[in-house]
């Protein structure tokens, strides 16, 4: 029989990434009984999972922290764009700095929790992963930081579970890591993840087959080391940067081009593309025209520029409608763009095949491999999903919530998500979401969002605190009135023509909507601070 422990606590943060590191940590600061329980065995959050070859971020290390100069006066990147390793090394200093550990429950899921209408708190079931320790957790407060990523997405592929080799979905690598050399590797999927997998295993491998459904947009990445002196010489800069992260709209130290790419003429406009492109990285997507989202006849020429730069990589012309085609597969930067290295040059190597799967589809995953409509069979001894997430929701109703009516949380979402200010859903009180849906939450940089909406987070629970309130729920006008926001941004944008995970396309039977809030984070953060300034009136407070 499995032991159990109770606990009880003011605020239970679940996740021990970005969000909810920086929430234990402010909270406590500000008095708080505060505890978080992750089911990594390590800090990071998706840092902890993605450790596939090739994970890496995509936004450049010096933005990718907290803000805080403590933590990064001596901390250095040794790469622009770190790898999952150095990242976690970064947790690991954030740890030491700030002591964090001492209040994180690892290797624990949280797995239910249910609202107590005469207590006004939660009761939270969380079980430890290999002893099946069962913790019984109240608090009055549940904080979800579980990421948009932490619910991997596995298609259901016939005969998937009858493959011989190895196979695993890039968020559930294994910690030891696999020598991928010389064997026969099959990647399915060439989101982020897929791209990355790809352009690390091409050149150790003995054979790698990509399947492919939709051509990535990757942008190339300009990757280089940093030394010592560079970073030292760099952090004269970060507190500026870093203070201009909150007023831009993806949270980088960047913005968009303020002008249209049709006001301008062909010669400035070529002229501005290409020093985008040169600077590299997102700043071709997050700080290319201003309408690059809005306007398709805009949005065309920053997709045929890429095009065109991209075909000149790739050797044989029969692969350019492949990977670059004439015509955008989705308007550009509406689906997640990947950052790049080597990925075009992959396909020049004679290792490597790629399976179209629109006109060519998976038919069956066999014992050796993955066979195809045309009937071959791409013997395999590695197959790698890079199918990407159950992105936004997945980590949210992947838990067993249920308010004092014994509703289901994840019942209530089956229609969409729905939420007042990106932070709460009506019916379940007491319940705050940081980096979840319907805020910036993947349209924005995950330091600066965790940040910044969890600010805001931290002080209206100091305000509860101090009003000893200790109920609340947000009304089902609060949750219209933010819908209804969303809807009209969304609308004015080309992001609906798109089956990106963004829109919750990317998992069948899963309704389809923009899971973000898509107005940029200066707007984001003027509609909660509004809320806060008028005392949270989004909020029933009992
Ligand atoms: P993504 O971006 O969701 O990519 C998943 C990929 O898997 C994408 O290319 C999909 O093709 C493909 N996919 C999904 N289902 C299937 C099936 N059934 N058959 C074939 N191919 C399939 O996930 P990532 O992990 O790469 O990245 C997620 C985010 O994590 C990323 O944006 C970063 O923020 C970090 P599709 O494009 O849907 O046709």
């Amino acid at each position: 029989m499995t032991s159990s422990v109770h606990e009880e606590h003011e605020i239970l943060i679940v996740g021990a990434g970005f969000a909810g590191l920086y929430q234990l940590h402010k909270l406590r600061e500000r008095g708080h009984d505060v505890h978080v329980v992750e089911s990594a065995s390590g800090l990071g959050g998706v840092w902890y999972w993605n450790c596939y070859p090739g994970a890496r971020v995509d936004t450049w290390g010096p933005m990718y922290q907290f803000s805080d100069e403590k933590l990064w006066r001596d901390w250095n990147f040794s790469e622009l764009y770190p790898n999952w390793e150095e990242v976690r090394k970064y947790f690991h200093h954030v740890d030491e700095k700030l002591g964090l550990s001492r209040d994180i429950t690892f290797d624990t899921r949280v797995t239910q929790a249910t609202f107590d209408e005469g207590t006004h708190r939660w009761n939270v079931v969380a079980v430890n992963n290999t002893t099946g320790e069962v913790r019984r957790i109240t608090a009055r407060y549940l904080v979800l930081c579980t990421g948009f990523g932490s619910k991997p997405y596995i298609p259901d592929l016939p005969g998937l579970d009858t493959f011989q080799g190895i196979k695993h979905h890039t968020a559930r690598w294994p910690q030891e890591g696999i020598d991928l050399s010389g064997k026969r590797l099959g990647v399915i999927g060439t989101g982020a993840s897929g791209v990355q997998v790809i352009q690390e295993a091409a050149p150790v491998v003995d054979h790698l087959t990509v399947f492919q459904r939709t051509p990535m947009i990757a942008l190339p990445m300009r990757q280089r080391t940093i030394s010592d002196a560079e970073n030292a010489a760099d952090k004269q800069t970060y507190p500026q940067r870093m203070a201009r992260r909150n007023g831009t709209f993806a949270g980088f130290d960047y913005d968009f081009v303020q002008q249209s790419a049709l006001e301008v003429s062909d010669e400035e406009r070529t002229k501005i593309l290409e020093e985008l492109w040169e600077i590299g990285g997102f700043v071709y997507w997050l700080g290319n025209f201003s309408d690059v989202f809005s306007n398709e006849e805009s949005n065309r020429y920053v997709y045929d520029f890429w095009r065109d730069k991209t075909r000149m990589r790739i050797k044989n012309k029969d692969l350019w409608d492949v990977l670059a085609p004439t015509d955008p597969p989705h308007p550009f930067g509406v689906k997640r763009p990947s950052l790049e290295q080597r990925y075009y040059e992959v396909f020049n190597q004679d290792n490597v095949d790629i399976v179209t799967l629109r006109s060519n589809p998976i038919e069956r995953v066999t014992p050796a491999g993955v066979v195809t409509a045309d009937g071959i069979e791409h013997r395999l001894d590695v197959l790698v999903l890079a199918t990407g997430f159950d992105a936004v929701t997945g980590g949210i109703t992947a838990i067993d919530i249920r308010n004092a009516a014994g509703e289901s949380f994840a019942d209530s979402f089956k229609d969409g998500a729905h939420t007042a200010l990106g932070t709460a859903t009506a019916g379940f009180p007491n319940l705050l979401f940081v980096y979840g849906p319907q805020s910036p939450s993947a349209f924005c940089n995950g330091p600066t969002c965790a940040e910044a909406q969890g600010e805001w987070v931290v002080d209206f629970l100091d305000y509860l605190r101090e009003n000893r309130i200790t109920r609340i729920e947000p009304t089902r006008e609060a949750e219209k009135s933010w819908q209804n926001k969303i809807d009209e941004i969304t609308s004015s944008t080309l992001f609906d023509r798109a089956e990106s995970w963004y829109m919750g396309a990317n998992v069948p039977g899963k309704k389809v909507q923009m899971l973000m809030y898509p107005g940029g984070l200066p707007m984001f953060l003027h509609e909660v601070n509004e809320s806060a300034a008028n005392g949270y009136p989004e909020f029933v407070k009992n």
